[in-house]
């Protein structure tokens, strides 16, 4: 099949299609598809968080109230530290069992195989792909070590990170630069010890808001619903703009780093041929195709 063909059997709701054209974009035919589609907009609502945080039992939480409220989902599980599916996507198959045969629900792992961008360039391609297969809301989920919650800020909105009960958790968040990326704050697994005071540790760190939530027993899920809600109807041009801002220039700065040239030059400057400002120039200038 073709990329309108595709296209076609997608909207006309074969998710054999929707996966093939996930693929399309995570790959080498990415320009192809994106240049097929028409602009649409989609609210999309990043989890992030240490792992082990409960993120995906959230994620599957959030799925049955967005269900419930007869939207269309998808979740994208962005495993950014390994190439293929390990044990805790499949413990997210487990988690996601009782939505796996809903027509409504999409789950999608992304593993980001560290060419055409990764993970900053991934979910946005994905993202617009599933805008145009009319889903209404998209669940991004990456496990907040380095890089990806910060690419994750670029394309979601909410950010929502997901900590757990424990002494020194808040510090450790604000040290890992996890508040800086969060528009609502989640303590879960509030059933144990410790979460209130997370709460209030966490209250020194930031102004975000924070809820606690029990995702296992979905206690707290219909106020987290609600936060994610208020958020978006919070939504106004100057904050689509920082987030345009911040897209635009994750997706530049993939593209310089994952350029073909940026190991030459930097070979060139190691052996004294160039200085690094000269380098950069020619970066950038090599990357926007105009090659001197
Ligand atoms: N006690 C308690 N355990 C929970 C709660 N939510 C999740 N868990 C457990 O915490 C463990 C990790 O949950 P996940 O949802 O897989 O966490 P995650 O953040 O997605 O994990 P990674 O994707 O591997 O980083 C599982 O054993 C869950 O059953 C909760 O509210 N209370
Ligand atoms: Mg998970």
């Amino acid at each position: 099949m073709n990329i309108p063909e595709l296209l076609a059997a997608a909207r006309g709701g074969s998710l054999r299609a929707t996966g093939r054209l996930l693929s399309l974009v995570e790959d080498t035919r990415r320009e192809e598809v994106l240049t097929a589609l028409d602009p649409a907009v989609i609210r999309v609502v990043g989890l992030t968080g240490p792992p082990g945080a409960g993120k995906s039992t959230t994620v599957a939480a959030l799925v049955g109230a967005y269900r419930e409220k007869g939207l269309r989902v998808a979740v994208l599980a962005v495993d950014p530290s390994s190439p293929y599916s390990g044990g805790a996507l499949l413990g997210d198959r487990i988690r996601m069992a009782a939505h796996t045969t809903d027509p409504d629900v999409l789950i999608r792992s992304l593993a980001t195989r560290g060419h055409l961008g990764g993970l900053a360039a991934a979910v946005p391609a994905a993202v617009r792909v599933l805008a145009h297969l009319s889903y209404d809301l998209v669940l991004v989920e990456t496990v907040g070590v380095g890089q990806s919650e910060i690419e994750i800020a670029a394309v979601a909105d909410p950010v929502v990170v997901v900590l757990t009960p424990g002494a020194g958790d808040a510090v450790q968040a604000a040290k890992a630069g996890l508040l800086e990326v969060a528009d609502l704050l989640v303590v879960n697994k509030a059933d144990r010890e410790g979460a209130r005071q997370t709460v209030r540790d966490l209250h020194m760190e930031t102004d975000a808001p924070i809820l606690t939530l029990t995702a296992a027993k979905g206690e707290g899920v219909p106020e987290l619903v609600d936060a994610i809600e208020a958020h978006h109807r919070a939504d106004t041009p100057a904050r689509r703009k920082a987030r345009a801002h911040a897209q635009i220039l994750s997706l530049a700065q993939t593209r310089l780093r994952t350029h073909p040239e940026l190991d030459r030059l930097a070979t060139a400057v190691a052996e004294g041929h160039h200085d690094a400002y000269t380098a950069a120039e020619l970066l950038l200038r090599t990357s926007s195709g105009r090659p001197d």
